[in-house]
């Protein structure tokens, strides 16, 4: 059987204008059986160059083929000039040139383009070697029993060096804020680490530009009554350099989780495209 995918340069790239448009997609056809389902990798990137070719190969393709997943790794890049992009593809990556700047518009984009697509799941990690991508299959089991899994880096194994204090401080204090506001459990709020069915994603209402995108997943997720699972993971040093602020950001963290309680739909929004309706 001929399949054509999410990522087939052809449809995706005429929807979008020229600075968002996929770069290159390796896989213009695949053969996929029937049975098999399929999960998006959404990575984010911004001079990443040592972490995407670390990151990238430890995907463990072959375990999720056994246990019945095709995996699909879109990278969608802020303007890395360091050869990120060139060394995504020749793993194996599409890639994207996102619109505008910042990880959350980018998450945002990768999220439209996933609904575009026909992926079942899709999972976002760091591409700073920070967590660990042979975890994928943890959270996609998580996902049998709720619609968003989580990865908790708080309860976790954590490597010495892997965050400051500054940060172990101020995680801990966001998501205190973020339950104490909004009443669901969270025990992570900050954690790049997320899986989703397809469903969950079509549902979340986001205009997050930079690091509060989390945060605002997290709030949407609530206000839909979506199912959240927490997992320990594992947390370790990054590789290259941090492009969070800790202070600045943990700032826009706490303002976003105080304006979606009161704004519960951020404007400019339709589901899944955020405040980046591209029409
Ligand atoms: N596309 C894109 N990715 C970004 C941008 N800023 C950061 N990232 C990526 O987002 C991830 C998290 O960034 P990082 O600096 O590690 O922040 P932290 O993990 O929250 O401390 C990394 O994979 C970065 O490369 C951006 O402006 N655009
Ligand atoms: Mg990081």
């Amino acid at each position: 059987m001929r399949c054509s995918t999410e990522l087939e340069s052809g449809s995706i790239g005429s929807n979008l204008g020229p600075e968002g448009r996929i770069m290159r997609s390796d896989e213009r056809y695949i053969h996929i059986p029937n049975t098999m389902k399929r999960v998006l990798v959404l990575l984010p990137t911004l001079d990443e160059a040592e972490g995407i070719a670390e990151v990238v190969p430890r995907i463990p393709k072959g375990v999720l083929q056994q246990a019945g997943w095709e995996v699909r790794i879109l990278v969608v890049d802020g303007g890395s000039d360091d050869g990120t992009i060139e060394i995504a593809e020749s793993l194996g990556c599409s890639t994207l040139r996102q619109y505008g700047k910042g990880k959350g518009a980018a998450m945002r984009q990768g999220f439209s383009i996933f609904l575009q697509g026909e992926c079942d799941a899709l999972v976002m990690l760091d591409a700073d070697g920070t967590y660990h991508p042979e975890e994928i299959p943890r959270f996609l089991r998580g996902l049998e029993k709720s619609d968003v899994v989580v990865g908790d880096r708080l309860k976790g194994k954590m490597d010495p060096d892997a965050m400051t204090r500054v940060n172990y401080f101020g995680n801990h204090l966001l998501t205190w804020c973020a339950v104490a506001l909004y009443g669901v459990a969270m025990n992570d709020l900050c954690s790049g680490y997320w899986a989703f069915k397809r469903p969950s994603i079509a549902m979340l209402n986001l205009n997050s530009m930079r690091f509060e995108i989390e945060a605002e997943m997290y709030t949407s997720c609530a206000m839909e009554d979506l199912k959240m699972t927490h997992i320990p993971i594992r947390y370790s040093s990054r590789l290259g350099e941090a492009k969070l602020g800790s202070v600045k950001d943990g700032w826009n963290i706490l303002r976003k989780l105080l304006v979606r309680r009161i704004f519960k739909t951020p404007p400019q929004t339709t589901p899944g495209e955020g405040n980046l309706n591209l029409d």
